[in-house]
């Protein structure tokens, strides 16, 4: 634990081995905890109310978890499950609120296949989660002569018929959010961070980066409601970005009306023996070395099985060809961290369908975890009681072992190992 919240901190630095106050390691790691469940939430609701959704209901939550973690008010470990628990289902309603957000300003996003790269001329990258200031720079760019391009968590943007309507939002380059650095040094463009997940700038692309909404970083141009105009001017006095081969395409933006109108379909294949198993294989990325374990895991993966895919997890594998089940793909991009909303609706459908409870479905979650906001989502699924998931590249540095214990003997959750026992194991 580390705790610092009040005056009577241990030698006046902060409490680590058990608070002054009498509140206990554990209890002080699950305060963190939903901290950074609230945290995920908060960033979903950030992102609804850019487009002018909010819900009461979670407000009034996240004001009693923020309560609950004053000091001196709650000192009990049990009540601090519970409210995570809570904060899952709050996170559940969050992600439908952005979800409808989305589509009802957007359009219900299709599968898109999207080409990795840049073309001959003027560009602008836009990197992070946010819709609205995707939407804003594209409408302030239309008839400039300056192509806008998608990076990490922007990728599902194509998906939507309202954003992909821009003749020049031309595709994607790079990938997840930490390989920014490398990819922003590499392109002439102006790059706008629109959320979480944005770096430190190089020194030379500190000048040409703008940060828009809640981003903001030190030395960098802030773009105040949503006028691109600084960024608009830097991108038209940048030299041009070069044709590249652009063989890479990558598809995303399966929403669950795509999905749910191939039940049917999905139905008759499983009960012939052609799918066997259902995995979603999702989360953030990270830079550990770890993190090939999810490469490794879908290329071993047998050929009579669907893989789920959302967030910037993806990136360790989503440009693989996994082809198709008799016309339904074999790799689904569902979007954002955010769309595991998706996720969880296409489960609860696939149960729906079969007429089974979900743990006795063939399904396997296989995680991967990185930051705070990643917390809501785990909790949303243990709150829906999903048993044996699968958690990797490592296990959240806020579990200690009493934590871990309660996950693993309620839950079954499951720290990942090699890939191909894993395989094994799952579809034992
Ligand atoms: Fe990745 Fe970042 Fe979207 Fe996360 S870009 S790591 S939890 O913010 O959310 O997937
Ligand atoms: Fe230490 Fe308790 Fe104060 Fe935190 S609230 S600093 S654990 S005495």
């Amino acid at each position: 634990m580390f705790c610092y919240q009040c005056s009577q901190t241990a030698f006046e630095t902060g409490c680590t081995v058990k608070g002054v106050c009498g509140k206990e390691a554990t209890v002080a790691r699950l305060q963190d905890n939903l901290l950074f469940s609230m945290k995920g939430i908060s960033a979903y609701l950030y992102h609804s109310r850019e487009l002018g959704y909010t819900d009461p209901e979670v407000d009034q939550f996240l004001e009693k978890g923020f309560y609950s973690t004053l000091t001196n008010v709650n000192f009990d470990p049990a009540e601090f499950v519970e409210l995570a628990k809570e904060s899952g289902m709050m996170n559940i309603k969050a992600m439908q609120l952005l979800k409808k957000a989305h589509i009802e300003t957007y359009g219900e996003p299709t599968p898109t296949e999207v080409k990795v790269g840049s073309v001959k001329g003027k560009g602008i990258i836009a990197t992070g989660h946010s819709l609205k200031a995707l939407e804003e720079l594209l409408k302030q760019t239309e008839g400039t002569g300056i192509n806008v391009y998608t990076h990490s968590e922007l990728l599902p943007a194509h998906g939507y018929p309202e954003l992909r309507k821009y003749k020049h939002l031309k595709g994607q380059i790079g990938g997840p959010w930490f390989d920014q650095k490398k990819t922003f040094s590499n392109y002439p463009a102006a790059i706008v961070g629109t959320s979480n997940c944005v770096l430190i700038p190089k020194d030379d692309y500190k000048e040409r980066m703008f940060t828009v909404g809640v981003a903001q970083l030190p030395g960098v141009t802030h773009i105040e409601d949503y006028d691109f105009t600084p960024a608009i001017e830097m991108a038209k006095s940048l030299p041009d970005l070069e044709d590249e081969p652009r063989d890479t395409v990558l598809t995303t933006g399966f929403g669950a009306s795509t999905i749910l109108a191939l039940a049917g379909k999905i139905k008759e294949l499983v009960l012939a023996g052609k799918i066997k198993h259902f995995f979603v294989v999702g989360g953030c990325d990270s830079p550990k070395p770890q993190a090939k374990y999810y490469t490794e895991f879908v290329k071993n993966l047998p050929e009579d099985v669907i893989v789920l895919t959302l967030a910037c997890g993806k990136y360790r594998f989503n440009d693989m060809d996994l082809g198709n089940i008799e016309g339904v793909p074999r790799l689904i991009d569902l979007g954002q961290c955010n769309d595991a909303i998706v996720g969880i609706d296409v489960v609860v459908a696939l149960s729906d369908l079969f007429e089974m409870e979900i743990n006795d479905l063939p399904l396997t979650f296989v995680l991967s975890w990185m930051e705070q906001k990643a917390a809501a989502i785990l909790w949303s699924l243990l709150a829906l009681d999903i048993q044996n998931m699968y958690l990797g590249p490592i296990v959240p540095g806020w579990v200690n072992d009493e934590i871990l214990k309660v996950l693993v003997d309620n839950y079954g959750l499951t720290p990942i190992g090699d890939p191909k026992e894993d395989i094994k194991k799952m579809l034992g």
